[in-house]
């Protein structure tokens, strides 16, 4: 394998019509519910989508916050006033829909006010594989969205009626069609953005250790049986994951695809603990 950085190229063709899709229903939403992932709260925001939802009532849910460190999720909630901690999975969407109610509150008096029923449509928007059908699934309170591990899940647009107040609205991720940060994006792919079909994985498997040894480096050496990992760099670090693990194939060569798969895996799965991959400010992640 080489150690040359592999661009990623992520934007598929789909994603055109999502937006304009989505361009169309932000007209008949009154609130729009962003949903970013707290393990990379810059990298996982989509500037286009942000500059198109600008003018709406809008907020934003740093999701996935199970999967984050705990302090730096603090750290991000201070950066970013109005933002909520959520694990998509567990919560049962109490505090997101007080929230709703409260940045709608306005409205719905103004319509009471003239005798008239109003419903609050909100949209849910944000990268692909954020979490978006899994918190309208915990706010339904059944599986009305379809949901999976994998960007591209959902496809066609679906308002779901939450209380006789309240419909949400589920959207397909969007990308952008430019990120000029590499780093940003193999971030985005490290958490299963992109599809893994379109970005080399052991390319992304190969910086996702650099970045998690830099972060974490006792959790490196535990998970993958490595000694002093601080002091391994590139493909070193790369090989000393596949012996400490036994990921060796006939005459003894690294088997860099199946340590590749399995590092990211573990990764996405939370198997090296909570683990945020950006700070505010000084841009770098921390541990628990
Ligand atoms: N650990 C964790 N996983 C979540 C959370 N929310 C969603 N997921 C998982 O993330 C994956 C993508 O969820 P999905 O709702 O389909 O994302 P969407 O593409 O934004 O609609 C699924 O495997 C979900 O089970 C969360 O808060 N914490
Ligand atoms: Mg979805």
């Amino acid at each position: 394998m080489s150690e040359g950085n592999v661009p990623i190229h992520w934007y598929p063709g789909h994603m055109a019509k999502a937006r304009r899709l989505l361009q169309e229903q932000l007209k008949r939403a009154d609130l729009v519910l962003e949903l970013c992932d707290a393990r990379i709260p810059e990298a996982s925001r989509n500037p286009e989508l942000r500059k198109m939802i600008s003018a709406k009532k809008s907020m934003l849910l740093l999701n996935k916050a199970d999967l984050a460190d705990p302090d730096t999720t603090e750290k991000w909630l201070r950066e970013l006033p109005g933002a909520i901690a959520l694990n998509s999975l567990k919560s049962n969407g109490k505090t997101v829909l007080d929230a709703m109610r409260n940045a709608t509150r306005d409205l719905i008096q103004k319509y009471e006010s003239r005798g008239v029923h109003k419903t609050v449509r909100a949209m849910i928007v944000g990268v692909p594989n954020v979490g978006k059908s899994t918190l309208i699934n915990q706010l339904h309170g059944s599986k009305i969205a379809q949901t999976g591990d994998r960007p591209g899940v959902t496809k066609s647009n679906q308002w779901v009626r939450i209380t006789p107040y309240l419909e949400l609205l589920d959207t397909p991720g969007m990308l952008w069609p430019k990120l000029d940060d590499q780093d940003a994006a193999r971030r985005l792919a490290y958490i299963g953005t992109i599809s893994d079909e379109v970005v080399d994985l052991n390319d992304l498997a190969f910086h996702l250790l650099q970045d998690l040894k830099a972060l974490v480096p006792d959790r490196v050496a535990e998970r993958f049986h490595v000694d002093s990992p601080e002091t391994l760099d590139g493909i070193d670090l790369m090989d000393a994951v596949c012996r400490g693990r036994g990921w060796i194939m006939k005459g003894n060569t690294c088997d860099y695809d199946r340590c590749s798969r399995i590092v990211l895996d573990e990764f996405r799965a939370g198997r090296l603990g909570r683990i945020s991959l950006e700070a505010p400010a000084a841009g770098e992640g921390t541990e628990t």
